[in-house]
């Protein structure tokens, strides 16, 4: 059952990478969008894609998700026939660097922190009392392996990403009996902006990152997360981790020479 026809879904960070793939499953599978991101220009071209292939209606909103005024207000102000999500997909986020601690760039961590940790708690705190109010709803939120792991120089990203594991569970254990489910899906290696983002811009680098090996693409967890919106209202799925078969740990890769 892939069924999402008549729920409006919000999706953060959809911009790029694993959010726009998302907006793409759930557009298939018949859902309405709300998009957030900074950058409206992306989501625009998205949103004119999505119309023409599957008639999608989409919602933009122009979002920081660290602002957390902002997130009150934009998302406190959906138009009423907006206003009902049935499925937050908490996705923004980024990483910054690869520096130890002793030589770690402050702003980068604030960003990091900012984002991964608190935007996904504004946006949250935003959303989920409509869904208690109506009994039902789904959050889904972007962990990762850094949230089982922790790997040199991603000592702040694997915080934030085990800090989206804690919420993860403490948001479930708040919520249970009211109807509303809580999920999280762990990628390891996905080839998106991510590396680019992590590398300031640095596409060299990033290549290096995925070079030699078959990374998961943006698919791969947007048909992962729909899947989990798609079983039926009494199955949550708690976690699912998911890597690339060449992956078996955060610094186990298997690399073709
Ligand atoms: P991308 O860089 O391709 O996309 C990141 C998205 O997040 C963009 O749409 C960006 O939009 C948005 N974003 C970043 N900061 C903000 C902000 N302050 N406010 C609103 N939106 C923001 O990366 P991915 O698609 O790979 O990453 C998506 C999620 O998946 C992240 O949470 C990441 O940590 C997680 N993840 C990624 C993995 C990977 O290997 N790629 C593995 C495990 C988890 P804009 O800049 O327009 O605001
Ligand atoms: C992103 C994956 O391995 O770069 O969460 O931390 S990793």
């Amino acid at each position: 059952m892939t069924d999402m026809r008549g729920k409006t879904v919000l999706v953060t960070g959809a911009s790029a990478g694993i959010g726009a793939a998302c907006a793409r499953a759930f557009a298939e599978a018949g859902a309405r969008l709300v998009l957030a991101a900074r950058r409206t220009e992306r989501m625009e071209g998205l949103a004119a894609e999505l119309r023409e292939a599957h008639g999608t209606e989409s919602h933009l909103i122009a979002l920081d998700v660290r602002d957390r005024e902002a997130v009150e207000a934009v998302i406190g102000g959906l138009p009423a026939e907006w206003a009902e999500i049935d499925v937050l997909v908490n996705n923004a986020g980024l990483g910054r660097g690869l520096d130890r601690v002793q030589e770690g760039d402050v702003t980068g961590w604030d960003e990091m922190v900012d984002t991964n940790v608190k935007g996904l708690l504004y946006v949250t705190r935003a959303v989920v009392p409509g869904m208690v109010q109506r009994g039902r709803g789904h959050v889904i939120n972007l962990g990762s392996v850094a949230g089982h792991e922790v790997y040199p120089g991603g000592a702040v990203y694997c915080a934030t990403k085990h800090a989206v594991g804690a919420i993860t569970k403490g948001l479930r254990i708040d919520l249970v009996g009211t109807g509303v489910r809580v999920s999280t899906v762990d990628p390891g290696m996905v080839e998106t902006e991510f590396s680019v983002v992590r590398f300031a811009g640095d596409q060299e680098r990033a290549n290096r990152v995925y070079a030699g090996m078959t990374p998961l693409v943006a698919e791969d967890i947007a048909e992962t997360i729909l899947w989990c919106a798609t079983r039926p209202p009494h199955v949550n799925i708690d976690e699912i981790i998911i890597k690339p078969t060449d992956q078996a740990t955060s610094t186990l890769v298997h690399r073709k020479q």
